[in-house]
This record gives C-alpha cells, structure tokens and sequence, in this order.
C-alpha cells in the first residue's frame, strides 16, 4: 500500500470522485488545487498549491509515494491559461517528483491528444498525434516531459488518454469514448501495483463494443476494464438526437473540440 498519494486537481470531477474512491487505498491522501478543497477527513491533508508555481509544488511532492496528477486546464482556452497550469504545471510536478525519490505518476492526458483522426479510424499506441487545439498540444507536452524523465532519470509514469470520464454514457460519442470511474479507478490500483511501469501510455476507456483504441500493448498490466458504454445505447438511442455524420462530432474523434476557434485570450 501507498504511505502518501498525491492527487492534484482534487477539488475538479475527477480529482472528488476519486477523492473519494481512493479513500484507504493509501495511508494517507494528499489533496491540493487552487480551489476550495473543503474540509480535510480521517486520512487526508489539504495543500492548496498553484502548479505554475515551482518552489510549492517542490514542496507539495516531498514525502509523497505515488501521484495523481489531473490539476491544470481541461478544456479548450487560450495558449497563456494554458501555458501557466499545464506546460510550466506538469514540467514543475516532473521536476519535484525527480526531487523526491521518482514517486511513480498517473498523467490525466486526453483524446485530443488524437482529436484530429477520423472516427473511422482503429488507433493503437503508435498512433501519430493530431491534436484538436492548445489543450491537446498541452497533453501532448506532458507526454513528452514524461519520456524525457523516464529516459534519463528513470521516472516511472501511466499517461493515460482518458475518453470521457462521466457517471454514465451522455451522448452517441460516448458510445466509444466512455471511460467508466470504476475502469479508472482500477487502471490506477493496476498502475501503483504493476512491479514494471516504465513510461506507458494507456487509453482510458472502457470496454466499449463500439471503442477506437486498441490497448493490447499494455497487457502486462492485468489491467481489464470491465464496464460497457453499449449498456446504454438503447437509452441514448431513445433520447439524444443522432448528430448528421458531417458534423465534426460525429467526424473526428476529438467531437466538438475539433469545431472550437483557437482562443485568442
Ligand atoms: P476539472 O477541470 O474538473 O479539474 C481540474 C482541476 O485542476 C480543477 O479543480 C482546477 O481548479 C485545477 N487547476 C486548474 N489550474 C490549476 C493550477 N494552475 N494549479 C492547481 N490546480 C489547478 O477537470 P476533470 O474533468 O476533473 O479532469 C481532470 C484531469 O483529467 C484534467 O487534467 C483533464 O485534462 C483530464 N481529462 C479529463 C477528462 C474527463 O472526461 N473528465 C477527459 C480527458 C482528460
Ligand atoms: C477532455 O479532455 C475534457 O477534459 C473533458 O471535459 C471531456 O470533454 C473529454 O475530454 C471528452 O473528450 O469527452
């Protein structure tokens, strides 16, 4: 078991719902964002901290065995917002978990990492990047820091391209892209008890009859994610309109982000 996991970006949705199912899957869980993280329960502390900021997040990491890191941007915004909490961000956390003994890192990365490919299309790891705006370049970027330190520190991380993360399947997109909590959460427990990680990237989906990634590669995790978005469809079938197929939604991969104007501030 963990002494002490990190998860950044913790008062955001995922960072409170794995708030909450991570509870006692550590000693302790430290909690940090620049938002309001509430009160800190029985196996928890609170440190507020600004990834843009170097010297706190050098002392957010120390005495920490493992990190969750989800705190920055997670939509499309301008290149300055997203500069500040996702470039300088992850390269900070890179810095301070090299600082503090390599504690092994979960990087939320994203689809639109690969927004741009077509719907049609099966992707496996070697999949080139087509990012859909400055939010995927930013994914991108830490994808890259995090094989940089691999390479010559040997920092261990998961870089996983998360689909949607919600309760349940929203919409026809997620058909695909669903990424249950339960799948993460136990990609996460797979991930800090794997005695190899290296630098791995992982698709984060579920086990979508109608998915577009193909995660074999990364086997030898024993990772198995078990959910479905397909139990659904009925549903979404019955009570969201099916998007015309020349919609950018229903084009790329990336959905709606692959329409967003790049943000001029
Ligand atoms: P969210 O926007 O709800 O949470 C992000 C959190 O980061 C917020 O609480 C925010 O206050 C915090 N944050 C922003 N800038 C910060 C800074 N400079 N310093 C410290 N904290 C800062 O996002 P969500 O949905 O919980 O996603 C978590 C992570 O997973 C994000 O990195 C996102 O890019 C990634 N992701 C999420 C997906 C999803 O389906 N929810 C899909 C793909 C990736
Ligand atoms: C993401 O990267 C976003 O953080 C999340 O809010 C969703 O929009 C998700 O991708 C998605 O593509 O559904």
């Amino acid at each position: 078991m963990l002494n002490r996991l990190l998860i950044t970006g913790a008062a955001g949705q995922l960072g409170s719902m794995l708030r909450e199912k991570l509870q006692g899957r550590a000693a302790i869980l430290r909690l940090s964002d620049v938002a309001d993280l509430g009160e800190a329960h029985e196996g928890e502390e609170l440190v507020p901290c600004d990834l843009s900021d170097g010297d706190a997040v050098m002392r957010l990491v120390e005495g920490c065995d493992g990190i969750v890191h989800l705190g920055g941007i997670s939509v499309e915004k301008s290149f300055d917002l997203i500069e500040a909490a996702n470039l300088r961000g992850v390269h900070n956390l890179y810095e301070a978990a090299r600082a503090h003994g390599r504690p092994r890192i979960v990087f939320a990365s994203s689809n639109h990492t690969i927004g741009y490919h077509p719907q049609t299309a099966r992707l496996d790891h070697s999949a080139p990047y087509r990012p859909d705006g400055y939010y995927g370049v930013s994914k991108i970027f830490g994808e890259a820091v995090a094989s940089l330190y691999h390479d010559k520190f040997g920092q261990e991380s998961a870089l996983v391209r998360i689909g949607s993360c919600t309760p349940k399947p929203e919409n026809w997109r997620m058909l695909a892209t669903w990424f249950s909590h339960d799948d993460f959460v136990a990609l996460i427990e797979a991930v800090f008890r794997a005695p190899v990680l290296g630098c791995t990237m992982i698709w984060g989906a579920s086990n979508n009859d109608h998915g577009w990634w193909d995660n074999s590669h990364a086997a030898f995790l024993g990772w198995q994610p078990k959910d479905n978005a397909a139990d659904w469809a009925e549903e979404i079938a019955r009570t969201v309109p099916r998007p015309d197929p020349d919609e950018a939604v229903a084009r790329y991969q990336g959905g709606v982000f692959t329409d967003e104007p790049i943000h001029r501030s």
